[in-house]
């Protein structure tokens, strides 16, 4: 947990805010944010001296997954790192060009890395010569001309700054191969804040480097719409305080993500580092991917998503009100490489068709249906399907509201589908046999009035697999908990204790019988038990048989349910018994309808 916490600020702990704090943060914020708001789609650039090593260092791939730790995790001497930059040439940089691709895919800001942990600015930084400009045989300042290329083409600019860790001043966080008296790279907290020469001269890193090169990126180029800072916990509440005062000393309208510090800090959250799951639906938060598993450019890197599982990942994160930025590490030659061009004109391909059902939305009203996700702007709800039903009858669970007007958001004659109601809650539209997009069609639903809603699942009883994912369940209990939701990693994990349990609420608009399955891993040596499923009043038991590391899921049928009766229902997974340390990780249930 401590692990996780390190560098993800916590999504659910906004909810616990209370109401003097958001009132306190209230309207310059709101002001500061509408844009933002609007935007909901980003790039997100990761360039710099690393880019040139690709992840290999003296032929040698060097070990992790992030190609811009390449001078921790190689312990590069911070001496030698520096010689790298005389090799540094980026002349097919052109900053237009990446502007543009940006503006094609969709995207309204971009946050570069102005300087990321390993100390080197990627601008004309007069505060310290180790910059691309003194050190490169480029010799050119290549935020000017993205600065000038953003301002022209309407795209927001924005910065990351690694503030709390530097790998080249000496007196900073993360490197002791060359500095063994520094804050270790793993050390929290608490291991330096009493120590009086550690934080003696973290503080002259602070006042020396870091403040004045913020002041740097927020006077040489005009407006900056985002100052993105990263690992906060690695900072105090004074010295994260200081910063967020500093930036709104010198462009009051730049807005700050939370991670300058934590929680309570700054103007909008982040989720976790390529987080793919998140639990609920806040207020102003933005969700960080990349496109392979590296930020910065790694030449070995070649585990690159499809543009179908980005799109899906992307309106996950828009239906839950947050904002995307997605990664792009380009080559040390200053280019895109094919790969990244390719997503990036799919996904570009995508938003041109369907941009209105992003930009200026909020989050779903109708909760996470079956088939897909729900985006809402004013009288308009967005229905993203991404499993399309083989009957042609699209169930819009949960709408209360009346629709006035359905029609397919890729069709320039918004010929209008036919619909009725199901019931007061539900209500159905008769969509083409096939989709316009196998990836996501978007279905629009114009509603009167305003938007009356029902967030509850409702179960389906054809077309779709009912699925009760971990992440969307509730935990009871002490130790179990959610496990990080990064690819793989959507489960309920740590199940210690028998007491603990996780139930969901669901909806059944008519009676059915469904056949219960549940997907788990379990590791061999350490996992173990059994667990009954429960639902209506009927149980199903099952047993644990450990394979693998515990992420190795197998699916098992339990047994087949019957809800006799419409109506609100729980479904709860409860262990009887543990024979290892925990009872087992939990992916999901599945309710498959039975056909009669
Ligand atoms: O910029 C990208 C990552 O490089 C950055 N965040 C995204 C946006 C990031 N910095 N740190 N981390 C992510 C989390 C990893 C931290 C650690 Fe470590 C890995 C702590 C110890 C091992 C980094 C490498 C700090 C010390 C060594």
């Amino acid at each position: 947990m401590a692990q996780r916490d390190m560098y993800m600020d916590n999504a659910e702990a906004e909810a616990e805010l209370s109401t003097t704090e958001l009132q306190f943060t209230g309207e310059a914020q709101d002001r500061r944010l509408a844009w933002w708001r609007e935007a909901r789609f980003g790039m997100f650039i990761h360039w710099g001296l690393y880019s040139l090593l690709g992840g290999v260092w003296k032929g040698k791939e060097v070990p992790g997954t992030y190609g811009e730790h390449i001078m921790l995790r190689g312990q590069i001497p911070a001496k030698e790192y520096e010689t790298i930059a005389e090799e540094f040439n980026p002349v097919n940089y052109n900053a237009d060009e990446w502007v543009k691709s940006a503006k094609d895919a969709g995207m309204k800001y971009l946050v570069i890395t102005a300087k990321h942990h390993d100390g080197f600015a990627m601008y004309d930084s007069p505060v310290s010569d180790f910059n691309i400009v003194k050190r490169t045989p480029y010799g050119r300042d290549p935020m000017k001309d993205l600065a000038e290329a953003c301002h022209k083409h309407g795209v927001k600019l924005c910065f990351y700054y690694s503030h709390s860790m530097d790998w080249h001043h000496p007196d900073s966080q993360g490197n002791t191969h060359d500095y063994p008296g520094n804050i270790g790279a793993w050390d929290d907290l608490e291991s330096w804040i009493h120590d009086e020469d550690k934080r003696t001269r973290y503080e002259r890193y602070l006042n020396e480097k870091a403040f004045p090169q913020l002041k740097e990126l927020l006077t040489q180029y005009g407006d900056v719409a985002v100052i993105w800072f990263d690992c906060g916990h690695k900072v105090t509440d004074e010295q994260g305080q200081r910063f967020v005062d500093y930036v709104r000393s010198l462009q009051p309208n730049c807005l700050i993500n939370r991670r300058v510090r934590r929680d309570g800090f700054g103007d909008y959250g982040n989720s976790g580092d390529n987080q793919l799951h998140i639990r609920i639906n806040r207020r102003d938060w933005e969700s960080i991917h990349t496109m392979n598993n590296s930020w910065g450019y790694k030449k070995t890197d070649h585990n690159w998503k499809s543009v179908k599982g980005i799109l899906h990942n992307m309106i996950d994160v828009f239906s839950l009100n947050g904002n995307y930025l997605l990664n792009v590490g380009p080559t040390p030659e200053g280019e895109f490489d094919e790969k990244s061009k390719e997503i990036l004109a799919g996904v570009g391909r995508w938003m041109n068709t369907n941009g209105e059902s992003v930009y200026g939305t909020t989050g779903s009203p109708i909760g996470k249906p079956q088939w897909g996700r729900c985006t809402a702007k004013g009288s308009k709800l967005y229905l993203h399907v991404f499993d399309w039903p083989a009957s042609g009858k699209l169930i819009v669970p949960g709408l209360r509201s009346r629709i006035a007007k359905a029609y397919l958001l890729a069709d320039p004659a918004q010929a209008e589908l036919e619909h009725h109601r199901l019931s007061g809650e539900d209500a159905v539209i008769s969509v083409p046999a096939l989709p316009l997009d196998p990836d996501a069609t978007v279905v629009v639903v114009e509603i009167e009035g305003s938007v009356d809603a029902n967030p509850v699942k409702r179960l389906h009883k054809q077309d779709h697999l009912n699925v009760f994912g971990a992440f969307d369940g509730d935990i009871q209990g002490e130790k179990l908990r959610y496990d990080t939701g990064k690819a793989g990693r959507d489960v309920v994990t740590n199940w210690a204790d028998a007491n603990d349990s996780i139930s969901w609420t669901y909806r059944a608009a008519e009676a059915g019988d469904y056949e219960v399955k549940i997907v788990y891993g379990a590791e061999e040596g350490a996992a173990g038990g059994s667990f009954t499923v429960e639902t209506a009043g009927q149980k199903l038991a099952g047993q644990v048989a450990p394979k693998g590391d515990g992420y190795e899921f197998r699916e098992e049928t339990l047994g087949v349910i019957r809800i006799e009766q419409p109506g609100e229902y729980k479904l709860t997974v409860s262990a009887n018994e543990l024979t290892g340390s925990v009872l087992m990780n939990l992916k999901e249930v599945q309710l498959a309808p039975v056909q009669a």
